[in-house]
């Protein structure tokens, strides 16, 4: 199928999602438990942003950064995880069809409903059957696409542990790969910050989503001299937020995806207590029934303590100080993750010189958690590698013309 006519089932794609972008929005809600003000203003129109941002791709591959008529890969297995259901979802499919390939995708377990919801939109658009296969299953059914001989490319989003095996799997196979893992990023607050702002912007950076997001701004960094102020400010604008149904508009914080989830947030936060890390909540009313958790702060956390290294997942924030740019920087790198990063500070040159010393794939200032089709979004070290996004996520879906499919 040519460039162009690639390009116009895309559109037409974006353009349902917009038309049944209320039904989606409350599809998404009830599949992950997200806010509906998340899904309804966030998640759905990003979905509808992603396929018309790579619509416009489809004709112009030749500018992708690969040289004249670059060719697709082929079949690509992509596996996604439950936290944006379907905005993973529209990050893969649609820089994949951009480029020519078919697709396999295999949603995650927990939240199956709005790529099925999904395949009835493409049934819609009348995309020609076969060119997007979703696939529900659990583990297993991702390890026997990664295996699949004629699965030309992987792409993954989820656990860093599951990267890894994936790597091996693939490691010789010819397969190309692109893996979304983990993180654990710092949001870094300096005594100049415009204060009223970046408090906005931590409890956003962690609690979106229920800080069920990769790039979740996990670690706060605040600088030694306005601790105090910012930990007392942080308490009163967390005691506002409200928790409870995700299909109430009002929701500011939505429920726990899984009972494995809310386990493993229960396990880390009880290990940020032994460890001698004071723990503090907002009172709130926790629903009787469904899996929940309420925001959390943690104060007086050392670097080497596990709710400082590990990803929790969850509404829980760690908060570390710093006084020096240049130890700002040494905490923020102190981490095995490498996704993203949030600077907060009056000073133009305090940013870019930061941000310049910051091993994360995204770094926000003055603003977290942005999103746009064009910028390319991807990690260092066990964060993964590959990026999704702009023309570099294209290019990842290409081969150039005579290179190996
Ligand atoms: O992830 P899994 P889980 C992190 C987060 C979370 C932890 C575990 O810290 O607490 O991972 O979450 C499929 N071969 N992230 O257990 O298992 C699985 O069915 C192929 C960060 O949910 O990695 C699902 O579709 N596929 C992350 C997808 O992989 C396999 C988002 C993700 O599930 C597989 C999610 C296998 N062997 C979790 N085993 C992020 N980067 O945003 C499972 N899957």
């Amino acid at each position: 199928m040519s460039g162009s006519d690639r390009g116009k089932y895309l559109f037409r794609i974006a353009r349902l999602v917009q038309e049944r972008a209320r039904e989606l929005a409350v599809a998404e809600s009830l599949n992950n438990g997200k806010p509906i003000k998340e899904s309804r203003d966030l998640d759905i129109p990003l979905v509808a942003a992603w396929f018309f941002y790579y619509a416009g791709w489809a004709d112009k591959l030749d500018y992708a950064g690969l040289g004249a008529n670059p060719k697709a890969l082929g079949v690509a297995g992509q596996i996604i995880p439950w936290n944006f259901p379907l905005l993973m979802l529209a990050w893969k499919i649609a820089p994949a069809l951009a480029a020519g390939n078919t697709v396999v995708l295999k949603p995650a377990e927990t939240t199956p409903l709005t790529a099925l919801l999904f395949a009835e939109i493409l049934q819609q658009a009348d995309l020609p059957p076969g060119v997007v296969n979703i696939v529900t299953g659990a583990g297993a059914t991702g390890q026997a696409l990664v295996r699949h001989p004629d699965v030309d490319k992987i792409a993954f989003t989820g656990s860093t542990a599951v990267g890894r095996e994936i790597a091996r799997a693939t490691a010789g196979t010819g397969k190309r790969l692109t893996l979304e893992l983990g993180g654990k990023a710092a949001n870094i607050v300096f005594d100049d910050a415009p204060i009223d702002q970046a408090i906005e912007g931590v409890v956003n950076g962690i609690f979106f989503n229920q800080g069920h997001v990769c790039c979740a701004g996990s670690r706060l960094l605040v600088q030694e001299n306005v601790h105090d102020d910012v930990v007392e400010r942080l308490k009163q604008r967390l005691s506002t937020l409200r928790l409870g149904d995700p299909l109430d508009k009002n929701t500011d914080i939505g429920a726990i995806n899984s009972a494995e989830q809310l386990a493993r947030i229960q396990e880390l936060t009880a290990a940020g207590e032994e460890e001698g890390a004071t723990r503090w909540s907002p009172a709130c009313e926790i629903p009787a029934n469904g899996f929940w958790f309420a925001p959390t702060i943690f104060t007086g956390v050392q670097s080497s303590s596990r709710i400082a290294r590990e990803e929790i997942f969850g509404p829980v924030l760690s908060i570390l100080t710093f006084r020096t740019p240049q130890e700002a920087i040494a905490k923020a790198n102190n981490t095995p993750y490498g996704l993203s990063a949030g600077i907060w500070s009056d000073k133009g040159s305090r940013i870019l010189a930061v941000a310049d010393g910051l091993k994360a794939g995204v770094v926000w200032s003055n603003t977290f958690n942005r999103f746009d089709p064009a910028s390319p979004f991807g990690g260092y070290k066990e964060s993964g590698y590959g990026r999704e996004g702009g023309k570099q996520g294209l290019s990842a879906y290409l081969a150039p013309s005579g290179g190996a499919k």
